[in-house]
This record gives structure tokens, sequence and C-alpha cells, in this order.
């Protein structure tokens, strides 16, 4: 849905249109990214209902529900798709996918970590709630989520569906979001971070979930290893491209484009690709791993052109 209630968290339609789209030019990338968007948001909505004790719902539903580009739920869906799966069988797991990302934006935003005011083009959990209920609400929606995904998967045998657990749970650990997270807060005011310690830091903190999201998604399906080594080397090269951008938008972009603050990182003194290759050369670098990403996909055709359009999005994107 293209909206203009929320245009922090819509998909911007020039955004799109300008995007480097060879690998699917006869693909609707815009009607693809909003028919996925309104299906996740809709299972969203009705997972968590409001019931007693209220507050901590509402604050869960809060930052679930400010939208966001949804990204790592239609990667699951179409990875599953790929693998020969239905959207069925994929759509808890990308609700959990979301539930999970939610989470870790709530706890990212908290004064003990980031200390954001803005996100998703709203006041932050914590300012709306307070920390405490932030905190519970980042918790709740953690907890949930493995709930969500294990009762909910409909056509998908239980040791597949184990797997998916697994994966799920070694990318939110030390392994994963939370290990990306120390080093990074280490990292914060050090002038010398190298390239090494900065690659560490995003392929936990931002590529653990989004290769998880599309090898979860392959996993649900029923993929074989070479499929599913595929699938982690698309997503780990489209989790680090993501990331660059990011990089290149906190400086580009202005807040109300972002739906958070901007500038955060030079404020910070964080180290980022920018400030260690400069724009131009982070942009060559993003597009260079999104034609490695869909290098990996090729020999899949047609079946794997929204993946490959996916791609694009990534480096294309303006929020
Ligand atoms: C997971 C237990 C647990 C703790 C969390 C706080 C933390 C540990 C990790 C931080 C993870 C984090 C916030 C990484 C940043 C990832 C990132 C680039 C987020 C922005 O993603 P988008 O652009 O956002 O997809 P939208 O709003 O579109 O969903």
């Amino acid at each position: 849905m293209i909206s203009a209630e929320n245009p922090y968290t819509t998909v911007s339609v020039q955004d799109l249109l300008t995007a480097n789209v060879e690998h699917s030019s006869a693909f609707d990338l815009i009607g693809y990214l909003s028919q996925r968007r309104d299906m996740v948001e809709t299972a969203l909505d009705k997972a968590i209902p409001v019931v007693y004790p209220e507050k901590i719902y509402e604050a869960m539903r809060y930052s679930l529900m400010a939208g966001g580009k949804r990204l790592r739920p239609i990667l699951c869906i179409a990875a599953c798709e790929l693998a020969g799966g239905s959207i069925e069988m994929a759509l808890p797991t990308a609700c959990a996918l979301e539930m999970i990302h939610t989470m870790s934006l709530i706890h990212d935003d908290l004064p003990a970590m980031d200390n954001d005011d803005l996100r998703r083009g709203k006041p932050t959990n914590h300012k709306k709630y307070g920390e405490d209920i932030a905190i519970l609400a980042g918790d709740g929606l953690l907890a949930y989520a493995f709930e969500y995904l294990a009762v909910h998967t409909p056509q998908v045998p239980a040791e597949r569906l184990l797997q998916v657990v697994a994966r799920l749970g070694h990318a939110v650990a030390a392994t994963g979001l939370v290990g990306g997270q120390v080093v990074d807060l280490e990292s914060e005011g050090v002038g010398d971070v190298t390239l090494s310690t900065l690659n560490f830091i995003h392929a936990h903190k931002t590529g653990a979930l989004l290769e998880a999201s599309v090898v979860t998604g392959a996993q649900l399906a029923g993929a074989d290893q070479e499929m599913l080594e595929r699938c982690s080397q698309y997503a780990r090269n489209i989790g680090l491209a993501f990331q660059i951008i990011d990089d290149v938008l906190d400086i580009t972009a202005t807040g109300e484009e972002l739906g958070k603050t901007a500038g955060k990182d030079l404020q910070a003194q964080k180290a980022t690709y920018p400030s260690l290759w400069g724009i131009p050369e982070s942009q060559r670098q993003a597009h260079h791993l999104v034609e490695q990403a869909q290098a990996e996909l090729t020999i899949y055709g047609t079946q794997a052109i929204p993946l490959m359009a996916l791609a694009d999005f990534i480096t294309a994107r303006k929020s």
C-alpha cells in the first residue's frame, strides 16, 4: 500500500521506479511489495489483540503496527516460495521475524543503548510508555514470536519447524543480534575501528536476522542443502549492502524521510562505511554486493525474480 498516512514506512514509488531492475524488468515490484506488506500487516494485526493487562499489549502493538518496510517478512515468504513452499506456511515465521525485529528496535532506542526519540516516524516506545514498559514490550514481542510460529505454522513437519526455531534463536542470541550490539556499544567513540570490526558488528546486528529471514523461509519449504547455502550467501550479501546504504542514508536523508533521527552516526562518532570509504565508494560496494547476491540465485531462473528485485530495492531505497 502506498500510504499517505505514514510516509516514513512506505515504499516510495520513485525509489522503485529508479531502482536498477534489469533482472526483473517485467516484474511489478511496487505491486509485489505493497501486496506482501498488506498481507503481513493484516496477519500482525490479528496476531496480537489487546487483552488484560492492556498496557503491555498496547505498547507491543504501538511499535509493531507503526509500519516499517516489512522487509524481513517479505524476504521470508519469497524464499519459501522459491523453494516450492506456500505463503501460508511462511506467514507465521514472517510475522515472528517482524516481532523480533521490532523488539530489537525498541531496545536499541532505549537510553542505555542508542537513546533515540523517534522511530518509524513516531516517538520511540520508551518515550511513549516509559522505559520499564518499553523493555517489557520488547521482551513480550521476543517471547511471543517463538510461541506464535510454533503454534500457528501449517503444513510444515515438526522437525523442520524445530530447525527454524533453532535458526532464529541463533540469529537473536550472542551469536547474532546481541553479539553485534555489544561490539557496537564497545566501539562507540573509539577512533580506530577497523573494517573487520565494522563488518562483525553489521554481520551480526543487521545481517543475522536478514539471513535468518531468507534461510528460514527456504527451510520451511524443505529446501535442499545447495539452495540453503545459496540463500544464505545471497542474504549475507544483501545484509551488508543494506547496512552500507543505511549508513549512507544516515548522512544523505532527512529525519522526515527516515522516520528516525538523521545524522545520528556522526553525532555519536560511530565508525560507518562512509566514514571509512566515503559515500561514492560505499554506494559502489553496495551495488557490487547486490550483484553478487543476485548471481547466487541465477540458477533458479524466473523463480528467483522476486528475490532479485528485492536485492535491487535494497540499494535503491531512500528510507
Ligand atoms: C535481540 C535480545 C535482543 C536484543 C537486541 C538492541 C539489540 C539487541 C540489537 C540492535 C539491533 C538493531 C536495532 C539493528 C539495526 C538494524 C537495522 C538496520 C534496522 C533498520 O531496519 P529497517 O530499515 O527498518 O528494515 P523498518 O522500520 O523499515 O523495519
